[in-house]
């Protein structure tokens, strides 16, 4: 894709997309003020620009259309937030058919486990550890850069 890919930012509601984005557009590792992580709910795919590439949310409630969007993406990033333990079910079942469905590249991005043993434990309960996966550990800031060379990876 000329000048940059595009990427689709996927995950049902509340799992922290639009943070992710804001985050990797301001290069925010911490959150230094209080109204960094205040978001309010995104409606549609609005690609935002970072450098070259394109970071693309779609919400939960669109989840049936999840598929339609990722026909002319790049790669896709699943944001699962890992203590959200009532929408976990949900969410696997979500990643696996988005997955049976769609050849373009997808990795799970894991937000909020307390280390990388009980992010794995969350992936293996749900049969997820076939996946490729970042965890953004509490208190760590090379997620960005795991997600900076996904997309870099990306064809
Ligand atoms: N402190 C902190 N809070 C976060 C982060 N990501 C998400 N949140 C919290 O989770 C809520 C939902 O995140 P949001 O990005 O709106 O989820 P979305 O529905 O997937 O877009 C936010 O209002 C924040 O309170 C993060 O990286 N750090
Ligand atoms: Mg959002």
């Amino acid at each position: 894709m000329a000048g940059g890919k595009t990427v689709l930012v996927v995950g049902v509601t509340g799992s922290g997309k639009t943070c992710l984005i804001r985050r990797l557009k301001r290069k925010i590792f911490k959150a230094k003020k209080k109204h960094d992580f205040h978001t309010t709910e995104t409606s549609g795919f609005v690609p935002t620009k970072i450098g070259e590439d394109s970071f693309g949310e779609v919400g939960g409630k669109l989840q049936p259309l999840w598929l339609d969007y990722a026909q002319d993406v790049s790669g896709i990033i699943y944001v699962i937030d890992a203590r959200a333990h009532g929408r976990l079910t949900q969410t696997a079942v979500y990643a696996h058919q988005l997955r049976e469905q769609t050849q373009v590249p997808l990795i799970l991005y894991v937000r909020r486990a307390k280390n990388m043993h009980d992010c794995k434990r969350i992936l293996n309960q749900w049969l997820l550890d076939d996946f490729r996966f970042i965890c953004a550990l509490d208190g760590y800031d090379c997620d960005l850069e795991e997600i900076h060379s996904f997309v870099k990876s990306l064809p």
